[in-house]
């Protein structure tokens, strides 16, 4: 389980860190409380800080760090089972984790829906209007199309059902960079097994690790890319990630060229 924490990192803010957080930084947005951005009834009425949001997330164009290619390696290792994210961002599939093991709670921008008719769009369909501050719009109704991010009070993506099976089955479960503030999301941390070692990996102590912690959970508190290099660390994976992020980082430099 992964939240905004995982991509402070790769310079993007999350929510709540004190400073340096979208919620201590909103001036610029124009909004009149923090969680307005992510809620609909202030998007019908004004849009534009969300879109201005979204135009800053898509020309930083921004890259997948240490933590993103540890969770790669996972997988190329066979170890993961799913990755459930909380991000918006998109960098975990960017670092190459296929979109079968992944679960985007909290939506993406791979795609779009008319807020009026409800007529889905490619994602991409809406870049060339936000790039230049316009509001897409539905070119057969008008109405605004909004990314399919999930806000505020709307049902989570079908595949979040995902849950139900891959908790059980679990036989560790890690947990980084994130407040675990956002529900139904937060709660997925006490659906492991009571025997499941639970390894939280955040700047402090979150969810139940704080009220009602487990005998087997383990807790390395500080920042993620330092406390995620000390596990590759330990387990021996050191230069087979840097490996990794090398070949990786070439080919987004290709990419970009
Ligand atoms: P959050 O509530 O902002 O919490 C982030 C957590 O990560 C906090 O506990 C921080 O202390 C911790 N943290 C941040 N940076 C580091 C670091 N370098 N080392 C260690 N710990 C760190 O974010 P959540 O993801 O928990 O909240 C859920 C919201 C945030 C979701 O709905 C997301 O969509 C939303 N969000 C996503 C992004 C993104 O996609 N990158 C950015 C900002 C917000």
């Amino acid at each position: 389980m992964v939240g905004a924490g995982i991509s402070t990192p790769s310079g993007i803010p999350d929510f709540r860190s004190p400073r340096s957080g979208l919620y201590s930084n909103l001036q610029q947005y124009d909004l009149p409380y923090p969680e307005a951005i992510f809620e609909l009834t202030f998007f019908s009425h004004n849009p534009k800080p969300f879109f201005t949001l979204a135009k800053e997330l898509y020309l930083r164009s921004y890259r997948p760090n240490v933590i993103h290619y540890f969770l790669r390696l996972l997988h190329d290792k066979g170890l993961l089972l799913r990755l459930y994210t909380q991000n918006i961002d998109g960098l975990e599939r960017v670092s190459g984790i296929p979109a079968s093991k992944l679960v985007e709670a909290h939506g993406s921008f791979a795609s779009a829906t008319c807020t009026v008719c409800r007529r889905p769009f490619p994602g991409k369909d809406i870049w060339a209007d936000v790039t230049v501050d316009r509001i897409p719009r539905c070119p057969v109704c008008t109405g605004v199309v909004k990314p399919d991010i999930v806000f505020f009070g709307e049902a989570l993506p079908q595949r979040f059902l995902m849950h139900v099976v891959d908790f059980p089955m679990a036989d560790l479960l890690l947990i980084l960079g994130t407040s675990l503030e956002v529900e139904p999301f937060a709660s997925l941390s006490e659906a492991v097994q009571s025997s499941v070692p639970r390894l939280l990996i955040n700047r402090d102590l979150v969810g139940p690790f704080a009220w009602r912690p487990r005998s087997r959970d383990v807790v390395q508190l500080g920042d993620v890319v330092h406390g995620v290099e000390r596990l590759v660390e330990l387990l021996g994976w050191t230069e087979e990630l840097q490996d990794l992020i090398q070949q990786e980082t070439e080919k987004l430099n290709r990419r970009d060229r």
